[in-house]
């Protein structure tokens, strides 16, 4: 194997590909809400990349000792009928900038793409943007026991992909799934929330004017380090 040549890059989804934020923090600040819980846009921002039922737990905080498993079950429930309520009005509007044209640009490259995602969610916010054919292998919050920042996601993609750990680049916008993809041995590029993230091996504020010949260029600078 080409140890600098860039055969695939995995997105996380939320955040990288669509923003749900928005979506997230309305659904978590009702149940919030109903619990008499302080929960807040910073406390939202924890959350990023963290499975449903470990965001639940961070925000329930010193409380979460107090509520049966049944309970906590029932509120995640809950909250992710908000959610997908909300999720209703996605439309391919909401793809970040520069997201699409890369994915083409990467397609012409003969760079696969895939997606690794927390979200149980991920395939319907897929189909709503228009997005459902537009990956090689999507893996998910269905697909894996483990969530960011353990490694499993990523390295299920790799594995779906057919394709080395090693010639993989993560993007990525929280430190959670910077540090999965650091686990899994890709190389890792922050955006948004993430981009001051210093652990990362490249990052930038957002997608736009990124294509194929950069992220190679960054993927060799990484592993000439
Ligand atoms: P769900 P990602 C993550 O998606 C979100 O960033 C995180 O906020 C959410 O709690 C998690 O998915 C689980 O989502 O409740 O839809 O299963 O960033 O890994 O694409
Ligand atoms: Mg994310």
């Amino acid at each position: 194997m080409d140890k600098e040549k860039l055969q695939a890059v995995i997105f996380d989804l939320d955040g990288v590909v669509v923003s749900t934020d928005e979506y997230h923090f309305r659904a978590w600040s009702r149940i919030a809400r109903q619990e008499g819980i302080a929960f807040d846009r910073g406390k939202n921002d924890s959350l990023r990349g963290v499975s449903r039922m470990e965001s639940l737990v961070l925000l329930l905080g010193e409380k979460a000792a107090l509520y049966t498993e049944e309970h906590k079950q029932r509120l995640a429930a809950q909250k992710n009928e908000y959610y997908r309520e909300l999720l209703k009005k996605l439309t391919p509007q909401d793809i970040l900038p520069g997201i699409a044209p890369l994915l083409a640009s990467l397609r012409e490259a003969g760079i696969k793409r895939a997606i690794g995602s927390s979200s149980k969610n991920a395939e319907n916010i897929l189909e709503r943007i228009g997005l459902s054919q537009a990956f090689d292998a999507v893996v998910t919050g269905n697909d894996i026991q483990r969530s960011k920042p353990d490694p499993q996601v990523y390295l299920l993609a790799a594995e779906r992909l057919r394709t080395a750990p090693a010639a993989c680049m993560v993007v990525e916008d929280a430190a959670a799934g910077v540090d999965a993809g650091r686990g899994a041995g890709m190389v890792t590029f922050a955006v948004g929330s993430a981009c001051r993230y210093a652990a990362a091996d490249a990052s930038r504020e957002d997608m736009r004017d990124t294509d194929a010949a950069l992220l190679q260029e960054l993927f060799m600078r990484a592993r000439r380090k």
